[in-house]
């Protein structure tokens, strides 16, 4: 007979292709032995160390929906996975490899030339160069058509553009190699993705530092970056795309994986959360676990846990097939945001005062999961992307 089982309530393996169970197990077993036993002690230090993007690397585990240049070539379900994997460690850490695979790799597959994707795709699924991704600015972040990044052509030198300007909370700046910027052109006021190499930036013309005391993402490095007539060569600027349609290519790849990450770090609030309560006894001996009240609190997060799941690999199915919709990854990535931090939030009561205590783990889920609902799109922008295809009004202005 059918056995239920919690930590896969709605049997959602019974979706997964034998590479696909193959690579969520080897993503598995390296987070759990590499990264959870480093992540306690890093994000007390706020301390992200560019060591694990390399680790990830020589496991193929960047850039691995990309085929050919080094890259493993997986499903989308298989690359969420592996995000899902890492994200039941820590959400930092999925965003540095996010970053490094869906936004900057992703990016230079999908628009950059020939020549650009040789120049950095194989280092980059190496972990031996690092990316970051640059949209958000000082003054605009959920409406990054307005941004005030500009390029303009090199008055001396040809065949170069001059970019200028800043970008903020910029994931993996400080420590990264290669920076795609988004920027208006003085010219015709379009925006377009310009791959900056920061080998080849002038002194003083590029500069990165790091935003500290953050009070979620500790595990993973934030900065800005700040250009002051950078000076980029006209064939790092991609030359296929330009407007917006560039950067949220970019991003319908990264949320896709955080639709699923988020399902991996919910998942590990449940398993703590079940251990602790099974554990803990208050009123004549019994277990937190044997009060009704605290089975709700395990109940309704596993079936978020699980009904995320089965969602997520429905919209990875379809993208595979070229059928998915940007407003599918918007209502999976709005979804399973709000309900990992809801009910991390929930799953944190059942510890009582322990809770404070950065040793059990719970209070880093909360806080990373805030992060997650407010980048790559805020949750109530999701909604309006939604309204909108429901209405076929925009609310957004
Ligand atoms: P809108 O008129 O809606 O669209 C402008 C153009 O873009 C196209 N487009 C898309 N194309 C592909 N995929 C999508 N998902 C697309 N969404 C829009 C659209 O077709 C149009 O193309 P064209 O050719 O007609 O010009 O633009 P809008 O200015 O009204 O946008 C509104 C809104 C709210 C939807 C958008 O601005 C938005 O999504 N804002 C949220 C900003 C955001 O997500 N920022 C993310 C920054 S990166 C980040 O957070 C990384 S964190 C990484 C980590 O650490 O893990
Ligand atoms: P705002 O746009 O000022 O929004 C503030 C609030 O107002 C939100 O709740 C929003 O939903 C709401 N709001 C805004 N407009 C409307 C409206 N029209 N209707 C209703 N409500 C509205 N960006 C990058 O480019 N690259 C990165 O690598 C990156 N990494 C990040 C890492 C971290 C740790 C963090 C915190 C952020 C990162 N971001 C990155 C930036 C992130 O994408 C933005 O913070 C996010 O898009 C929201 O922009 P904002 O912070 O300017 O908020």
């Amino acid at each position: 007979a059918p056995q239920f089982d919690w930590e896969d309530p709605l049997a959602s393996k019974t979706l997964l292709t034998e590479d696909e169970l193959a690579i969520s197990a080897m993503a598995e077993s390296y987070c759990q032995e590499e990264l959870a036993p480093r992540v306690l002690q890093a994000y007390r230090d706020e301390n992200y160390d560019p060591q694990i993007l390399r680790e990830m690397g020589e496991l193929g585990l960047l850039g691995a929906t990309i085929k050919g240049w080094g890259c493993a070539g997986v499903s989308t379900v298989a690359g969420g996975l592996i995000t899902r994997a890492v994200e039941r460690v820590d959400s930092g850490y999925r965003s540095g490899m996010s970053v490094q695979s869906s936004l900057v790799m992703g990016g230079i597959h999908e628009f950059g030339s020939e020549e650009l994707k040789d120049r950095y795709l194989p280092d980059m699924a190496k972990g031996k160069l690092l990316g970051a991704f640059g949209l958000t600015e000082p003054n605009h972040g959920s409406d990054p058509g307005s941004m005030e990044m500009t390029a303009r052509e090199h008055p001396q030198k040809k065949g170069y553009y001059l970019l200028s300007g800043s970008k903020t909370w910029i994931t993996n700046s400080p420590i990264s190699d290669v920076l795609l910027v988004w920027a208006k052109l003085k010219e015709t006021g379009k925006i377009r993705g310009f791959v900056v190499d920061r080998r080849d930036s002038p002194a003083g013309t590029l500069e990165t530092p790091a935003i500290k005391n953050k009070n979620g993402l500790r595990a993973s490095i934030t900065g800005m970056i700040h250009l002051q007539d950078c000076p980029v060569p006209q064939e790092n600027m991609f030359l296929e795309v330009e407007g917006l349609r560039g950067p949220f290519s970019c991003l319908n790849n990264a949320r896709y994986g955080i639709a699923l990450g988020t399902m991996g770090a919910l998942e590990d609030c449940i398993a703590r959360a079940r251990t602790y309560a099974l554990e803990r006894k208050q009123f004549k001996g019994n277990p937190l676990a044997k009060y009704q009240l605290v089975q709700k609190k395990l109940a309704d997060a596993t079936t978020d846990a699980a009904y995320g799941t089965l969602a997520a690999i429905q919209v990875g199915r379809l993208k595979d097939e070229g059928k998915a919709t940007p407003e599918m990854i918007s209502m999976i990535k709005r979804q399973n945001c709000d309900r990992a931090l809801q009910g991390a939030r929930t799953l944190q009561e059942i510890f009582g005062g322990n809770a404070v205590s950065d040793e059990y783990g719970i209070g880093r889920h909360v806080a990373n999961l805030y992060v997650t609902q407010t980048y790559e799109g805020q949750s109530d922008i999701h909604s309006l992307i939604l309204g909108r295809a429901i209405t076929g009004i925009q609310a957004f202005v």
